[in-house]
């Protein structure tokens, strides 16, 4: 069963993939952020990397074609979808070859969005990144959500773990939670800080003798 953070997270995640806002993801939406990432990228036609992004978007459709599309009308509805990711997330947990595809998947991405090549993604990389899936709100607090550790930029094994947990956890305060972009659901509010009392008559007394 899917929590109900995962829930919402793949909801947010078809209305993404669903690039030509149709309201189902079919093999169209694919190609279209192909297109973009091309694009945007600036992807020489016969590059390794177009190569790479072509095989790993047609990879990710057969997987979701053959395990979502369960009536086989060529689009995936919400509800085939919500269906999918269930079983997505057992294949993910179960299956080390589940795992192990979706690194794959990762490593080409994060190769493509890391555009000076030194192995690292910055804050405005990640805005393009961001860009390509058509998001642009709240980019930064998105970047310094994801960005744990505070030092301005994600690795290869940070963009990995990221993902992992978009897809994985049901913590709402889980950093990867927002890899696509903050999602606008209170469940992801940040919990109210904890007033931290005053004084009371024990503290007073030790202060006055310790101070
Ligand atoms: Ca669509
Ligand atoms: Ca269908
Ligand atoms: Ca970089």
């Amino acid at each position: 069963m899917l929590s109900e953070v995962q829930k919402i997270k793949f909801e947010y995640l078809f209305n993404l993939y669903d690039a030509n806002n149709n309201g189902v993801v079919e093999f169209a939406d694919f190609s279209a952020y192909v297109g973009r990432f091309t694009e945007l990228y600036e992807l020489p036609e016969d590059s390794e990397t177009l190569k790479q992004l072509n095989k790993t978007a047609e990879a990710w459709w057969d997987v979701i074609k053959a395990n979502a599309d369960l009536n086989d009308d060529g689009v995936v509805t919400i509800e085939e979808w919500m269906g999918f990711a269930e079983r997505y997330v057992e294949t993910l947990e179960t299956y080390p070859d589940g795992a192990k595809y979706l690194t794959k998947f990762i490593i080409t991405i994060f190769n493509v969005v890391d555009e000076n090549k030194n192995n690292l993604i910055s804050s405005k990389e990640y805005a393009n990144f961001l860009f390509a899936w058509g998001v642009d709100k709240d980019v930064d607090l998105a970047f310094r959500k994801l960005d744990a550790d505070g030092d301005h930029s994600l690795s290869e094994k940070d963009m990995i773990d990221l993902v992992f947990e978009f897809y994985l956890s049901d913590d709402p305060h889980a950093p990867g939670n927002h890899f696509y972009g903050m999602i606008p659901n209170e469940i992801f509010a940040e919990p109210p800080e904890e007033e931290v009392p005053t004084d009371n008559t024990i503290t007073r007394i030790f202060k006055s003798i310790f101070k």
